[in-house]
């Protein structure tokens, strides 16, 4: 039996607080990147065993707010804000000290709990880039003599430099892990210039590359792509029964961050949101398959280029 996580999330206040642990998350993230990987606070360490973020508990607004943090964020049923003397957003947040990946979640959920950064139990894979090279125990690249594939400042950038058009000349990375029915496949992204570049997608390799564009191609995947020069992009699929299609009128400017989600609903559905807006779905096709999460691009126009902030894989 698979547990579906999407379920769980369907509540708007779940969206909300997910958004919330996002921006939270992010701030940390910042923080730390401005004390060159450090975690510098009068507030001390971020607590090892998951501590509420409050006035009384961990203070983590006297680190992060309003400097990172522009909006006092808190649960919004059961959390509150009166100042910075006196706020209990009902989030807590932990650092692991052997990975130093920090773990943020709501308590409050409607039906269940919600992590962002990853929770041990939940077996959640997350990755916010760290370091100047990609974790090769985690990724495979390929491609890679058609254009660059770099970490810095914990962003992944990805930039097709071949022109190799239409499908040919992919670049891109894959996770090593297969994810099955249920999961969640989230990344924050951007495509900053060229086409076609896959803002998320997951699926199978053909000769060792992942499609940009899955109905282009005979392998089962699903991939969101993006024109960040002519500011539009397609939803394409190619399903387990060997039915191909893509549509249209999708959110076409993807050239700033937007948090871009793949939800298996199940078997047969796959939901599409942007920003924790549902933005499309496919029914009635077949991925029975545990599949990786990539990223790929053909350079179909030069440079073409996308960023991700991070990557989260709800299982
Ligand atoms: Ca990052």
């Amino acid at each position: 039996m698979v547990i579906n996580p999407v379920k769980r999330l369907a509540e708007s206040r779940d969206y909300q607080r997910r958004a919330h642990l996002a921006a939270i998350h992010s701030a940390v993230e910042q923080k730390i990147l401005m004390g060159r990987g450090e975690w510098v606070c009068d507030e001390g360490d971020i607590p090892e065993e998951y501590t509420t973020i409050s006035s009384e508990d961990y203070d983590l607004y006297k680190c992060i707010y309003p400097e990172y943090l522009s909006d006092p964020l808190h649960d919004p049923t059961e959390g509150m804000w009166e100042n910075k003397e006196d706020y209990n957003t009902k989030y807590e947040i932990k650092r692991n000290p052997e990975t130093e990946r920090i773990s943020i979640f709501a308590s409050e959920g409607e039906t269940s709990l919600i992590y962002l950064g990853g929770d041990p139990e939940e077996e959640t894979f997350y990755y916010d880039f760290p370091g100047t090279s990609l974790d090769t125990d985690k990724w495979i690249t390929f491609g890679e003599e058609h254009g660059s594939i770099s970490v810095d400042n914990g962003e992944l950038t990805i930039s097709q430099t071949a022109s190799g058009g239409s499908g040919s000349n992919l670049i891109g990375i894959a996770t090593k892990e297969k994810f099955p029915v249920g999961s969640v496949y989230r990344a924050r992204v951007k495509n900053i210039s060229g086409r076609h570049a896959t803002v998320i997608a997951f699926g199978s390799s053909i000769n060792g590359a992942y499609p940009n564009y899955p109905h282009g191609f005979n392998v089962p995947s699903v991939a969101w792509y993006s024109r960040a020069d002519a500011l539009s992009s397609t939803f394409s699929w190619y399903d387990e029964n060997g039915n191909s299609t893509t549509s249209s009128g999708n959110t076409g400017d993807l050239t700033s961050y937007q948090t871009i989600e793949l939800h298996r609903v199940s078997e047969d559905t796959i939901e599409l949101y942007r920003n924790d807006i549902l933005e499309d779905t496919i029914s009635g096709h077949l991925w029975a398959n545990d599949y990786e999460l990539y990223f790929s691009l053909d350079g179909h126009t030069t440079p073409d280029t996308i960023v991700v902030d991070w990557v989260e894989i709800i299982p």
